[in-house]
């Protein structure tokens, strides 16, 4: 009964189509569709046309120069981030807005207003520069979501220290990796981090992710949790308190002035090797592919309350919560817990406390929310919603149609965004006054994004890769220190197109909707995570032979990490060891690419060449019946492990 409802429910999908509400139109700021015609017909004159929005100390002197694969947008211009974000509000009647309205998972709140991030940006800018961060030094940042993480990134910009910001929730090997290969000079920290009212060591990881050899010299720490709490260790001479040190130092600071292609961040991401890829976002490009987007596609007012429940940690933050809505001069929230703390409504509280108008959010919690009921919603006032975003994989329609009832109460439009930490700002969405939506499909690409799908030759196709046909401005410019795989990553199997990694298929209307990664990159609850990471994570284990990790459909999480595992001589595959093998996988990488299944196997499913068959894999995993087993060398291996899932 349950199939054929869901089977129904597809055969339907693509027959939904919701129109933008008429009062919707009527006040959208892109409600004219020419928009689209006029951006494809000049691409770089729409491009420029963005860029009049945010000020240049010195004009730049063309739009775009494309060496493929590498592009340098708004050449020559001078700018800073930091300045665009905050002082220029400051001439208006911004100035005593709320920049940031944030809220920590204990309920204490604090709301900066823009001449509040003003002063307190150039006090830890000030802070850097006299520890010795110049222009061009690195700056990595390992804080929990509180406002300094948001003046840490904004203090880096404004004196042209590119930050590299780290998950809270990767473990120290992971900050290790990252601090050594962007060489940062400086870690910034905090005590602790508090999750469902229980304190994660951040200081802990940080101590050991800079032990011995790190080119890490001094730590400034944020006092958080409060350090008898959090158990944290000062190490004299290199450890230093945020506090203490903002108390002496000067609320005025030039902002640095830096080229549009000077480099504005490092953001570390899994791809389809062991190593992530730290991927460069640079400065004026960034910004108008940000607050360009940020200002159409959320249709953003003078009033809004806008709230992208995103960590800073992943490049949504970074680009929706921080720099477009800053740049757009909007009243961000940011909120540092858990949506399930204390109260299953916590989201929902936050929503009616603030007012918020404009909500962004990932299918992953969408679901969550559906599975804990609405009850939740329901007991709170969310009628201050006018529209609904998601972001971070595929959204199944049941949750797009709940979201939309439930949430946005049939009256609020949802954009349904499609973009990578790598194309740095949206592509693919709807205009929420001029697209009409469907359920599952992020619909179009944004005016002055070129994308199409292609078979294997690169030939326009209704199904097959997602590729982007020509630079846009918030593009990576390339992998840090290592530009070959910057160009056999992205531009190498499709010649001129980047890569996006991703399937699609596109319908007769035009939509297209992105079937997830057609990599070894797995996505879980929304975070990429690299297959080949987890491998590398099980086999430093004493005990694992060879390891092959699969993703595993999840009704939560979307996809959730599975690990086939072949032990050495001398091990055998308990219930304990399974345990330490995915607690083993939490300490190298972080909690989110624990896996969830484990499966031991004396042998794993290969192809005569030698290839594991993945396919297979995930089959057995799904409890699926097998496809095509005719290229297995040793079939047996395949029945020994099936049993081992029926038991
Ligand atoms: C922004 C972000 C990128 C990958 C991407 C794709 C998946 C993101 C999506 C989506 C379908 C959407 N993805 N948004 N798939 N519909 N609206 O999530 O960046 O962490 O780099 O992940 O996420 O597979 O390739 P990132």
């Amino acid at each position: 009964m349950k199939d054929k409802s869901k089977a129904l429910e597809a055969l339907l999908q693509e027959n939904r189509v919701f129109a933008p509400p008429q009062d919707f139109v009527a006040q959208a700021n892109a409600n004219d569709a020419a928009i689209y015609d006029q951006a494809s017909a000049d691409r770089l004159g729409f491009w420029a046309r963005q860029a009049e929005s945010i000020d240049f100390f010195e004009p730049y002197n063309e739009v775009l120069e494309w060496d493929a694969p590498f592009a340098k947008w708004f050449v020559n211009g001078k700018l800073n981030v930091a300045y665009n974000c905050i002082d220029r509000h400051l001439k208006t009647d911004r100035r005593n807005k709320a920049a940031i309205i944030w809220e920590g998972e204990p309920g204490d709140t604090v709301t900066l207003t823009y001449q509040d991030l003003y002063r307190e940006v150039n006090k830890f800018a000030n802070v850097m520069r006299k520890l010795g961060v110049k222009k061009g030094d690195r700056v990595t940042i390992y804080l929990p979501m509180i406002p300094e993480l948001a003046i840490a990134m904004l203090a880096c910009a404004r004196i042209g220290a590119p930050h590299s910001i780290v998950f809270g929730g990767f473990s120290a090997d992971s900050l290790r990796d990252r601090i050594d290969d962007a060489q940062s000079t400086l870690l910034i920290t905090a005590d602790g981090g508090w999750r469902r009212g229980s304190v994660v060591p951040l200081k802990g990881n940080a101590d050991q992710a800079v032990e011995g050899d790190s080119p890490v010299k001094n730590v400034v720490v944020v006092e958080r949790v409060g350090l008898a709490k959090s158990n944290a260790n000062m190490v004299e001479g290199r450890d230093l308190l945020w506090h203490e040190l903002m108390k002496e130092s000067s609320h005025i600071c030039e902002p640095e002035s830096m080229d549009s292609e000077d480099m504005l961040f490092i953001l570390y991401t899994s791809g389809t090797t062991g190593k992530p890829k730290g991927v460069v976002h640079t400065t004026g490009g960034y910004l108008v592919g940000t607050a360009s987007t940020h200002r159409y596609i959320f249709d953003l007012k003078e009033n809004d309350v806008y709230w992208c429940t995103a960590d800073i940690g992943w490049i949504t933050g970074h680009s929706y919560i921080i720099y477009g809505p800053l740049a757009n001069g909007a009243t961000t929230v940011m909120y540092e817990g858990g949506p399930d703390y204390p109260n299953k409504d916590r989201f929902w509280e936050i929503v009616e406390k603030y007012g918020v108008n404009i909500f962004y959010t990932a299918p992953t919690a969408i679901r969550a929310f559906m599975k804990w009921g609405t009850q939740w919603p329901e007991s709170r006032d969310l009628s201050s919603l006018r529209l609904l975003g998601t972001v971070g994989e595929p959204i199944n329609p049941e949750a797009w149609m709940w979201y939309h009832k439930f949430i946005g109460g049939e009256r609020c439009p949802i954009v349904d965004t499609w973009w990578q930490t790598e194309t740095g700002q949206i592509m693919i969405s709807p205009l929420p006054g001029l697209t009409k939506t469907t359920p599952g499909t992020a619909t179009v690409p944004f005016p002055g994004i070129e994308v199409d799908v292609v078979d294997e030759q690169g030939n326009s196709s209704d199904a097959g890769y997602l590729i982007v046909k020509s630079p846009w401005p918030a593009m990576l410019r390339t992998v840090y220190g290592d530009p070959e795989r910057y160009k056999s990553t992205y531009w190498s199997r499709f010649d001129d197109y980047y890569f996006t990694g991703d399937g699609a298929k596109r319908d007769e209307l035009g939509n297209i909707w992105v079937m997830g990664r057609v990599d070894d990159v797995l996505n879980v609850s929304g975070h990429r995570i690299g297959t080949m990471e987890v491998e590398s994570a099980l086999v430093d284990h004493q005990s694992v032979a060879e390891a092959a990790v699969i993703g595993k459909t999840h009704e939560l999480k979307g996809q959730a990490v599975a690990a086939f595992v072949t032990l050495k001589d001398g091990f055998e595959g308990t219930d304990d060891l399974m345990a330490e093998l995915k607690a083993h996988v939490a300490k190298k990488i972080g909690a989110i690419a624990r896996p969830e299944d484990i499966f031991f196997s004396a042998e794993l499913p290969k192809t005569r060449s030698g290839k594991i068959m993945r396919r297979l894999l995930r089959d057995i995993a799904e409890g699926r019946k097998l496809g095509d087993t005719t290229t297995l060398a040793d079939p047996s291996v395949v029945q020994k492990l099936m049993s081992q899932n029926d038991e």
